[in-house]
C-alpha cells in the first residue's frame, strides 16, 4: 500500500492532492504553518515543520512513507534541498512538482535580477509606486529603500506594522486575475512591479496587467535547487508514482549487506 507524502503550498499540489484523493490513495499534505488558513484539502493535513532534512528522514520513516513529491514553491528552496537530502539518505523515492519559469513576451519591460539584495538595489532611483508582490517574509530588506510608496499584498494582516515609512496593506489571497490586478495597480498609481518568478497560473496575473497597462517588471529569478526528478503536470506525477516500486525499508536490525 502506498503512501504519498505531498510537499505542499502551491496550485500544483492542491492539484495533485485532489487527483490522490480521487483515486483513493493514501497521502497526506504538508504545509510549513505560514498563513492563519491554508486552503482545505481532500486529504489529511500535517502543518509545521519537520526538523531540518534529519528531522524530515525521522518523519519519513516513522510514518512508512513510500513515496515524497515536493510541491513546494520554487521559492522554497530550503524545504526542497531538505527533500532531496532526507530522500538520499532513506531511499524514499523523490519527484519534484514543479511550473515552467515565467519568460518575457512581446510587450513585456522586465529586469531580472538575480536575488532579493539586487532586487532591492535596483530600487535607488527616485520615488516611485511600488506593488511588492512578495509577501511577508521579505518586507524587512526594502526598508533599505524607504522614499519609495509600497503597496504591500499579504495573506494575513501584519502582526507589526512593516518597517517601510510609505506603504499600504492589500490583505488578499491568489490565485489572482487579471482584471482584479489591473484594478488595483490602476487604483495605487503603481508604476513598478516587484515580484519572484514563482511561474504558475496563480500569481501570473499581475504580469499580464503590467503588460496591458505598460509598466516595468523588477523579476527576481529563482534560487538555485539541487538536481531531482522534475514534472510540470500532476498527470506525470501520477505515473510516476505508477511507475516508481515504493520504499522497502530494511527490516529493523537487518545485517547490512557486505
Ligand atoms: C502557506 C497556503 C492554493 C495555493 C495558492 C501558487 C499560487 C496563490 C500567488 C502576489 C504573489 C507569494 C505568496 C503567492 C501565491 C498561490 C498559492 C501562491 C504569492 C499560500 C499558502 C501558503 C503560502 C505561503 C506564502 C508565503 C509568500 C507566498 C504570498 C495555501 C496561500 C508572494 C509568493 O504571510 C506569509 O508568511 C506568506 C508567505 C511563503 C511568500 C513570502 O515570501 O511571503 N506564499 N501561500 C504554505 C505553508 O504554510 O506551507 O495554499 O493556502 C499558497 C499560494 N500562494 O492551492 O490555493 O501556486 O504559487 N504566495 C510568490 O509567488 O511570489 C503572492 O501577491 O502577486
Ligand atoms: P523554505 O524557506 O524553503 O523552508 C523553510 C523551512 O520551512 C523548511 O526548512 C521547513 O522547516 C519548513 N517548510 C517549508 N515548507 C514546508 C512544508 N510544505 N511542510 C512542512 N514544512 C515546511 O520555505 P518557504 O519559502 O518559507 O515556503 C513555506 C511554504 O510556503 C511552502 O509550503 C511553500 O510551498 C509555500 N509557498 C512559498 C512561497 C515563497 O515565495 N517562498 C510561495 C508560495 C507558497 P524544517 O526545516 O523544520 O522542516
Amino acid at each position: 500500500m502506498r503512501h504519498v507524502l505531498v510537499l505542499g503550498g502551491t496550485l500544483e499540489a492542491s492539484a495533485l492532492a485532489q487527483a490522490l484523493a480521487d483515486r483513493g490513495e493514501r497521502a497526506v499534505l504538508s504545509y510549513a504553518g505560514r498563513v492563519a488558513r491554508p486552503r482545505a484539502q481532500p486529504v489529511p493535513v500535517r502543518v509545521g515543520g519537520f526538523g531540518g532534512a534529519a528531522g524530515l528522514a525521522r518523519h519519513l520513516r516513522d510514518h512508512a512513507v513510500t513515496h515524497l513529491v515536493d510541491a513546494t514553491h520554487p521559492f522554497a528552496a530550503r524545504m526542497s534541498a531538505n527533500a532531496v537530502a532526507a530522500c538520499a539518505e532513506t531511499g524514499v523515492p523523490l519527484l519534484a512538482l514543479t511550473r515552467p519559469a515565467w519568460r518575457p513576451d512581446a510587450g513585456d519591460d522586465w529586469t531580472t535580477v538575480p536575488d532579493m539584495d539586487a532586487a532591492v538595489a535596483a530600487l535607488d532611483g527616485p520615488p516611485r509606486h511600488v506593488l511588492l508582490a512578495l509577501g511577508r517574509m521579505h518586507l524587512a530588506e526594502f526598508a533599505a529603500r524607504p522614499r519609495h510608496h509600497y503597496v504591500l499584498r499579504l495573506i494575513d494582516p501584519p502582526e507589526a506594522p512593516p518597517p517601510l515609512p510609505r506603504h499600504t496593506v492589500v490583505v488578499a489571497r491568489g490565485p489572482f486575475d487579471v482584471a482584479g490586478d489591473t484594478a488595483l495597480l490602476r487604483a495605487h498609481r503603481i508604476d513598478l512591479v516587484v515580484c519572484k518568478n514563482a511561474g504558475g497560473s496563480g500569481a501570473d496575473a499581475k504580469l499580464r496587467a503590467a503588460r496591458d497597462l505598460g509598466l516595468p517588471v523588477l523579476m527576481v529569478a529563482r534560487p538555485p535547487l539541487p538536481a531531482r526528478r522534475e514534472v510540470a503536470r500532476v498527470a506525470d506525477a501520477l505515473r510516476w508514482l505508477d511507475d516508481t516500486p515504493p520504499h522497502a525499508p530494511a527490516p529493523r536490525g537487518a545485517e547490512r549487506g557486505v
